[in-house]
């Protein structure tokens, strides 16, 4: 008797026991929500907390006061398709032909067989969506998309559950939302047709109806089909209600991307927001201009600030913040005048765009791919902190796949590795080096210590846009912690350059590894 009612008890206390480690293995499984918010050609000094002043950004602040904020954080290329191909497949773009600048009418660039971030989310229990900037083409074929159907190929296609994308940059056309393969608030009455190599007849162009550009004005190039009195690159014709006004693109993918927060709120989600702040042509709404100094580029990095605001009430309200992982960056580095009378330059002021770093986007100087970084996570992230580690867009495959416990199929993300640890603040591993690739396709290759450019054909200045490139026909070296790539070191230091070459050959054809999983 009394040994069956200690046996009793025992078993009692033990299925207690299993219960409790049963839920709190459920709490400890509970994934983060992870939120991508990857703006466009924001600068390494274009936000306050890595030291601007001529504009507030509060909420991105906020996110730094309580999370990572990274010091040596870069994107792999310094321009967005090449940046965001990479991002979302774990691979180098450099390594594909056919990952430069996309126009707007090119076909998908990720294929559907590839295993992209989102199909890593998705098998890991994930809802995924996409929103915003796309820039990595729609459809099977280049130039042969039906845009008045739905298409063939889309981002369904990548692992993404929903998707609301412009198709490449508001500077390109089509200029309409596409919302789940389908031209979004389709107009059956204007028809939509795209063509990047001639005007259709009678449509009016920027180059010969100047006077129709009553919103901005181009500075060069841009001078092709007039969309909500704005010239833009490509032709277009049709579109009616379908198409944007570009004083509505922010509150359009913030409004989306707040919907689809509310509607899966029970459930992990993985978004990827990229804006079209602050790229150009930069005309945000009305209530964000004129409350800095700088016109229209400090109002559309108000504007992205105000969109993060946005997202960071929805979790709130919802009571999500504490466990949604959050990752704010930026697809290149910054460019002030990229082909748009917009006075960017002239107001400019004291404002660096990329703080202390030489070179713009397209640079293979670090101001091309140097870019401000902040992850945050309050269940995991306790205390706030400045990161000077080495880290890479790259890496964030490998990296949220151990996060989810994702098994990667053979052969998928191959240039990514896992650097988990440092991206959430618990160590300050360095990655041993990162690669940077610039428009003209010349590699870099970053050490702590050290930064080798390879030499390469090219503008040392594109003067249009003003940007320093960093090309010459001469191997560069510089050392990192001295001076901001001011001195060419590689007369000096032979061995130097000679072992980070190594290091860029061995990249290329995949001999140089990192040792780690
Ligand atoms: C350039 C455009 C520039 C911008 C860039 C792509 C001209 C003269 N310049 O060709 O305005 O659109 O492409 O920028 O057309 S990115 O951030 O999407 O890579
Ligand atoms: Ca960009």
């Amino acid at each position: 008797m009394k040994s069956t009612l200690i046996l009793g008890l025992g078993a009692s206390f033990l299925v207690t026991g299993t219960i409790q480690a049963q839920k709190k293995q459920q709490h400890k499984q509970q994934v983060p929500n992870v939120l991508f918010i990857y703006a466009d050609d924001l600068g390494y000094g274009d936000l306050e907390c890595y030291g601007a002043k001529r504009v507030q950004t509060p909420n991105v602040n906020r996110l730094a006061n309580e999370g990572i904020r990274f010091t040596n954080a870069y994107a792999t290329a310094s321009t967005s398709t090449p940046s965001r191909y990479s991002m979302l497949t774990g691979e180098y773009a450099w390594r594909i032909p056919g990952t430069d600048i996309a126009a707007g009418n090119a076909g998908m660039i990720i294929r559907p067989e590839r295993y992209t971030m989102a199909d890593m989310f998705k098998n890991a229990g994930y809802t995924t969506a996409a929103l915003g900037k796309w820039h990595l083409g729609l459809g099977d074929k280049a130039g042969e998309q039906d845009w008045n159907a739905p298409l063939p190929t889309a981002l369904g296609d990548l692992g993404f559950d929903y998707s609301y994308i412009m198709a490449a940059t508001a500077d390109r056309v089509p200029c309409v939302f596409i919302e789940n393969g389908k031209v979004a608030n389709y107009d059956p009455s204007a028809p939509i047709e795209v063509s990047y190599e001639k005007n259709f007849p009678g449509e009016p162009t920027g180059k010969d109806n100047p006077e129709l550009l009553y919103n901005l004005k181009p500075s060069f190039g841009h001078d092709m089909s007039i969309v909500n009195g704005i010239s833009r690159i490509g032709f277009m014709k049709g579109g009616g209600k379908a198409l944007w006004k570009d004083e509505n693109i922010a509150d359009s993918i913030t409004t989306h991307a707040i919907d689809f927060i509310k509607a899966n709120k029970d459930k992990p989600f993985f978004m990827y927001f990229a804006t079209n702040d602050v790229h150009v042509p930069r005309f945000p709404h009305d209530r964000f201009r004129g409350k800095n100094p700088m016109g229209l580029r400090g109002d559309a990095i108000a504007q992205f600030d105000w969109s993060v605001g946005q997202l960071l009430k929805t979790l709130d309200e919802l009571g999500l913040t504490e466990n949604t992982l959050i990752i704010l960056s930026s697809d290149n580095g910054p460019v002030v005048d990229d082909g748009y009378a917009d006075r960017a330059v002239e107001l400019l002021g004291e404002h660096k765009p990329t703080g202390p770093l030489r070179g713009n986007k397209y640079s293979a100087f670090e101001g091309g791919t140097r870019i401000p970084a902040i992850v945050h996570w309050p269940k995991e992230i306790k205390k706030a902190s400045v990161s000077d580690a080495l880290v890479s867009q790259i890496d964030w495959f490998a990296s949220l796949a151990a996060l989810t416990n994702s098994r990667l199929p053979k052969g998928s993300a191959p240039d990514s590795y896992n650097y988990l640890d440092t991206w959430l603040g618990k160590n300050i591993e360095d990655r041993p080096w990162v690669i940077e690739q610039a428009l003209n396709h010349a590699l870099s290759v970053r050490t702590k210590d050290w930064k080798y450019i390879e030499p390469s054909a090219g503008p040392a200045l594109m003067t249009r846009e003003n940007v320093e490139t960093g090309y010459s026909k001469e191997p560069q070296l510089y050392d990192m912690t001295k001076d901001f790539e001011q001195n060419n070191q590689a007369l000096q230091h032979p061995e130097v350059v000679y072992q980070l070459q190594s290091i860029l050959s061995g990249v290329r054809e995949k001999t140089e590894t990192i040792n780690k999983k």
